[in-house]
C-alpha cells in the first residue's frame, strides 16, 4: 500500500502525521508551503479543491478531513489499536473528532486571521476575544472530560492527537490554556510521545527548508 500524506508545519496535519507513525505505517510526506500558497497550486486543488492540509493518498485515491482520515489509519492498522473497541466508545472519540474540527479549529483560525470572517475596520480586536473566549469555553467542557485520566479513553487514541494539535495551535496563536490544568497534562503526556517528537523534529527541519528556499 501506497500512502502520501500532504503535511504542512503548525497545521492540523500534524495529527494523521501521529497517528500515521502511532500505526507504524510506512507513509512518506509532501509538503505544502501554506505561505508560498502551495495549496492553490492546479496539482493540489486536484488532491483537495478544499485547499486544506491534511490530504491523505493511498494508492492514488485522496481522504481529506481529519473526521475521516483517523478512522482510516484506525480501520487499516487495527493492532495498532487507535480507536476504543467498543462501538459506542468508538463514536464518540468520533465525536472527539468532529467537536476538534468544526468546534475548536475554526475559532483558532479566526484568532490567526480575523479579517477572515469581518473586514470591518478595527474588529479585528473583538473577533480574536469572542473566539478567545468561545476556545477557552471548549477547553474547560475538555478540561473536564480529560480530568483524573491520562487520555480521552483508556489508552491513546486517535482523538488524543487531534486534541492535542487544537492546544499546541492555541499556544502558537497566544491564546492562554494555562488554567486549565488536566488539558496541560495531557498536552505534556502528548508531548513526551516519540511520534510527537518525531513529527516535531520533522516540523523544525520543514520549516528550515522553506526558510532556505525563500
Ligand atoms: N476540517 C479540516 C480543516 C483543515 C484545515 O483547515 N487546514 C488548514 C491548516 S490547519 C489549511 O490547510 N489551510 C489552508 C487554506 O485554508 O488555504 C480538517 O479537519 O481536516
Amino acid at each position: 500500500m501506497n500512502i502520501v500524506l500532504y503535511y504542512a508545519p503548525h497545521t492540523c496535519a500534524l495529527a494523521p502525521y501521529v497517528t500515521l507513525t502511532e500505526a507504524g505505517a510506512d507513509f512518506t510526506v509532501q509538503t505544502v508551503n501554506l505561505r508560498k500558497k502551495q495549496q492553490f497550486s492546479p496539482e493540489y486543488l486536484k488532491i483537495n479543491p478544499k485547499h486544506k492540509v491534511p490530504a491523505l493518498i493511498v494508492d492514488g485515491r485522496a481522504l481529506s478531513e481529519n473526521v475521516a482520515i483517523h478512522p482510516w489509519v484506525a480501520r487499516t492498522f487495527p493492532k495498532a489499536n487507535l480507536l476504543p473497541s467498543d462501538p459506542w466508545e468508538e463514536l464518540k472519540a468520533l465525536s472527539i473528532h468532529s467537536w476538534c474540527s468544526g468546534g475548536i479549529h475554526p475559532f483558532l483560525a479566526r484568532v490567526n486571521n480575523p479579517a477572515k470572517v469581518c473586514t470591518t475596520p478595527g474588529s479585528e480586536e473583538s473577533v480574536v476575544k469572542e473566539a478567545t473566549a468561545v476556545l477557552h469555553e471548549n477547553f474547560a467542557v475538555a478540561d473536564d472530560m480529560l480530568k483524573g485520566r491520562e487520555f480521552f479513553f483508556d489508552h491513546f487514541t486517535t482523538p488524543d492527537a487531534h486534541f492535542f494539535w487544537c492546544v499546541r495551535r492555541a499556544g502558537e496563536l497566544g491564546v492562554d490554556t494555562s488554567q486549565f490544568a488536566n488539558v496541560r497534562a495531557h498536552f505534556e503526556r502528548m508531548r513526551a510521545r516519540p511520534s510527537v517528537k518525531k513529527v516535531e523534529a520533522f516540523e523544525a527541519s520543514v520549516l528550515a527548508d522553506f526558510a532556505k528556499a525563500s
